[in-house]
């Protein structure tokens, strides 16, 4: 059996950010595992690009946090060296009567953010990469954009792993989750490892729901298969002429992408909807659902007059609440839960990563991270706005 002060189960964005933070701001001892290899696909963190949004269509208090989140962005990159986050500014389209749009002004105002507030008409003239008319509108943030999310993964590893203080353990499936008699808890590994600590963040994604089922506690976390692809596109698309995207189309379709970045083409996928199914089931490869194409064909032909033909398209999984904000809270006494980001937590998992260390180390919780607690799910008055 393995002893430190913390464990983490699950090195995904979450769980390294949060080493990390333990490993540059305390003397502590942490063991991370993961039953993979960050960076890895079986996560939430492949595909290359994630965006930085502020103005935060899904709610203003989360604004906080994601001003923390760029600025931790911009430490990383200026500590590591390495190009991490591209400002090539965010677009939020929509109809002017998207709860979503209505919440990104409200951010903006609320919160002091830079936001260029247009005509669908508008926004076609200034990226001509949309046909968009004068029914939508659409909020500019210049100060936003891409997260590479892989190398972030790589950049945090490499720290962590250069860290006296940090054990990471790849090839670790952790099955159970025992409270020790004499305080603690201990994580037991389908290869009979065995890892015990005081105190516990449990970031492992669509794991997280049967292993606290175990200890009685039951989540609202369902997970969904999604997927994304990449087109042909012409130069409408450049990086330097066409900002990230989301888009709320009126026949309730939400939307994200990104423009042409590195050459890899224009990148698009679609945020709600998907298949649900169970933790552990192999998910279908793109293509395997008659809609995969369509679904996203239809917004292509629709909005983006020059992107052309598919060049490859991928799967990935969110784990879902059911109201799609996240669920981070401590249900048993020392083992905190970081999951049901929905699709849209990977931008703040900088910020995070601080905020979860300072729980797990000062056993304080930040007042942002009151938003995620479980108890709105039992008081449905309250939810983040
Ligand atoms: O939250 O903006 C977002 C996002 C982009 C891709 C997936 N989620």
């Amino acid at each position: 059996t393995t002893t430190t002060d913390y464990l983490i189960i699950g090195a995904g964005s979450m769980g390294l950010a949060t080493a990390d933070w333990l490993a540059h701001h305390t003397d502590s001892s942490v063991q991370l595992l993961d039953a993979h290899s960050p960076p890895h696909t079986q996560g939430a963190h492949h595909g290359e690009t994630r965006l930085l949004r502020q103005a935060y269509g899904e709610g203003s208090s989360y604004v906080p946090l994601a001003k923390r989140a760029l600025a931790l962005w911009k430490a990383l990159e200026a500590e590591s060296g390495e190009s991490l986050f591209l400002p090539t500014g965010v677009i939020n389209i929509g109809p002017p009567e998207a709860p979503f749009i209505g919440q990104v002004e409200a951010s903006a105002r609320q919160h002091g953010l830079a936001l260029d507030s247009l005509k669908g008409d508008q926004v076609a003239r200034r990226w001509p990469g949309w046909a968009l008319d004068a029914t939508m509108n659409g909020g500019f943030e210049a100060e936003a954009g891409v997260l590479y999310v892989e190398r972030i993964l790589a950049c945090w590893r490499a720290r962590v792993e250069r860290s006296p203080n940090v054990a990471l353990e790849t090839g670790a499936q952790v099955m159970q989750l025992a409270r020790r008699e004499q305080g603690g808890w201990e994580a037991i590994c389908a290869d009979g490892r065995r890892f015990t600590a005081e105190r516990v963040l449990l970031s492992a994604g669509q794991h997280i729901a049967p292993l606290m089922a175990e200890l009685g506690v039951d989540l609202p976390l369902t997970r969904v298969r999604k997927t994304f692809a990449w087109y042909d596109c012409d130069a409408r698309y450049a990086v330097d002429n066409f900002p990230g995207f989301s888009l709320n189309t009126p026949s309730s379709g939400v939307y994200y992408g990104f423009p042409d970045i590195d050459g890899a083409g224009f990148k698009m996928g679609r945020h709600d909807s998907g298949q649900p199914l169970p933790p552990g089931e192999a998910m279908a490869e793109f293509g395997e659902f008659e809609d995969d194409v369509s679904e996203l064909q239809q917004v292509v032909d629709r909005y983006f007059p020059g992107v052309g033909a598919l060049r490859f398209g991928a799967v990935c999984q969110y784990i879902r609440t059911s109201d799609e904000h996240f669920l981070i809270d401590e249900p048993l006494p020392g083992l905190i839960v970081a999951g049901g980001f929905s699709g849209h937590g990977f931008k703040f998992a900088s910020a995070l990563g601080e905020a979860l260390g300072i729980w797990l180390a000062e056993q304080r919780r930040l007042p942002e991270l009151a938003l995620f607690e479980m108890a709105r799910f039992a008081s449905p008055g309250r939810r983040p706005a």
